[in-house]
């Protein structure tokens, strides 16, 4: 009995791993050369959600060979926005931007970081004058002249509060003219489940195919749908000459990490599990 309790009482723990969470306001944004781009990131926590903690370490990464840090605006209890209320301490702020040698984001590409902290003794930041998401800052950039392509702007935490685990979005910057991946349909820089899930709809004939899906700044239901369209037999990943739901099937399981995907699925001669992983591979 006191095992199942403490099953019980484990996936307790598992269900309710509190979590302080960043994010970018919009996920994607077009990004002109020679011109300034703003990224505003947003704060939230899960389990128990829109609660007060001590406060909140903040690293902004990226690729100072595209981006320059040109310095932060709408800062969250910055002296030019505290006013009377003094129980929440702007307790760093690194406007130099420093070398990302510690690679805290797990992206090479991001070189360089700049930060900002808070904290509040009494554990009541950010306070219950705002709201949820609250706004922490808006950084802004200048963009290299000649830059063509994708870049990103990812996070990390300096430090949390006690206890909790961090989730950290990424904001992508493209140029008008950046290769998206084939299978990246809804634009947002990265392959994953929700292309696959796009597809798949597509791909069974719905003309409705974001439901539940966020898509990137500037894409609707119809842009992804013209997307899929034109990838055209670029889609036919089982080879069987026609894009049809079985292509769909086979590329969802594949963007959920599957290894075997095709269960179910009847392959033309000469196709098997292993080279329809590989032909939807190289669409990533
Ligand atoms: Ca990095
Ligand atoms: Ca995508
Ligand atoms: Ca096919």
């Amino acid at each position: 009995m006191w095992i199942l309790a403490l099953i019980f009482w484990g996936a307790c723990q598992e269900l309710e791993a509190r979590e302080q969470s960043l994010a970018p306001s919009v996920n994607t944004q077009t990004i002109t050369p020679g011109t300034s781009v703003s990224v505003t990131i947003q704060y939230a926590t899960a389990n128990p959600a829109q609660t007060q903690t001590t406060g909140l370490g903040v690293w902004l990464h990226y690729d100072s060979s595209r981006l320059t840090f040109d310095g932060f605006t709408q800062l969250l209890h910055s002296e030019e926005r505290l006013g009377a209320d003094r129980r929440f301490a702007l307790i760093g702020r690194e406007t130099t931007p420093v070398e990302d040698a510690e690679d805290r984001d797990g992206d090479r590409s991001t070189d360089q970081k700049v930060g900002v902290a808070w904290a509040s003794l009494d554990g009541q930041w950010p306070g219950v004058d705002h709201a949820w998401p609250v706004t922490l800052f808006t950084a802004r950039f200048r963009v290299a002249e000649g830059v063509s392509g994708r870049t990103m702007v990812r996070l990390s935490a300096s430090g949390l509060a006690n206890g909790y685990t961090l989730t950290a979005g990424r904001a992508v910057l493209h140029t008008t003219d950046a290769a998206f991946a084939v299978l990246d349909v809804d634009q947002s820089g990265a392959v994953d489940a929700s292309d696959g899930v796009l597809i798949l709809r597509r791909l069974n004939g719905a003309s409705t195919v974001d439901t539940g899906v966020v898509l990137g700044e500037g894409q609707t239901n119809a842009s992804v749908i013209a997307i899929i369209d034109a990838a055209g037999s670029s889609l036919d990943v089982d080879k069987d000459k026609g894009v049809h739901a079985s292509d769909g099937v086979l590329i969802l399981r594949r963007l959920n990490a599957g290894s075997t995907i095709d269960t179910g699925v009847l392959l033309p001669d000469g196709q098997s599990n292993a080279t329809v992983i590989s032909t939807i591979d190289a669409l990533k």
